[in-house]
């Protein structure tokens, strides 16, 4: 028999979690947050590169370790599709980019993608936004959009 205080427990906390992935359906499509993938290991990763597939269309592989990110700028013409995959060589950082609502963590032995579109030129600064130690603050990347040295 479960008594009635127990049945009503259950029932919030059924309600609470209902509500939690609603919201993040909800933000998924509403304000195009994507939710970040999380990929095998491959050690191919761990090695910082931009690669251009085609005019529009780029693979960013981004390590990060105390205390920088690799590649610490990307040069990318407007109007691109970034693949970030990311991942961690010592400690657990963070990867932010908020004029693009992202918000990914870079774990070691694990690779996280998210896939991002630069419609407007400008200067994106990825910070890291997970305290990593004594050079935390310094930590940053830049994805320069539209620079006018883009190759
Ligand atoms: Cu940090």
């Amino acid at each position: 028999m479960i008594d009635k205080a127990e049945k009503v427990v259950i029932m919030i906390t059924g309600t609470i979690l209902a509500l939690f992935v609603f919201s993040i359906l909800y933000a998924k499509t509403k304000y195009k947050s994507d939710i970040p993938e999380c990929l095998p290991y491959d050690k191919a990763y761990t090695e910082p590169k931009v690669n251009k597939i085609d005019e529009k269309t780029y693979q960013v592989f981004a390590v990060a370790q105390m205390w920088t990110f690799q590649p610490a700028e990307i040069y990318i013409p407007v109007g691109s599709e970034v693949d970030f995959f990311l991942t961690s060589k010592d400690v657990v950082h963070g990867f932010n980019i908020a004029q693009k609502n992202i918000n990914m963590m870079a774990i070691y032995g694990t690779i996280n993608k998210t896939t991002v579109r630069f419609d407007k030129p400008g200067v994106y600064d990825i910070v890291c936004h997970e305290y990593c130690g004594a050079g935390h603050q310094n930590m940053r990347a830049q994805v320069i959009v539209n620079y006018p040295k883009a190759k």
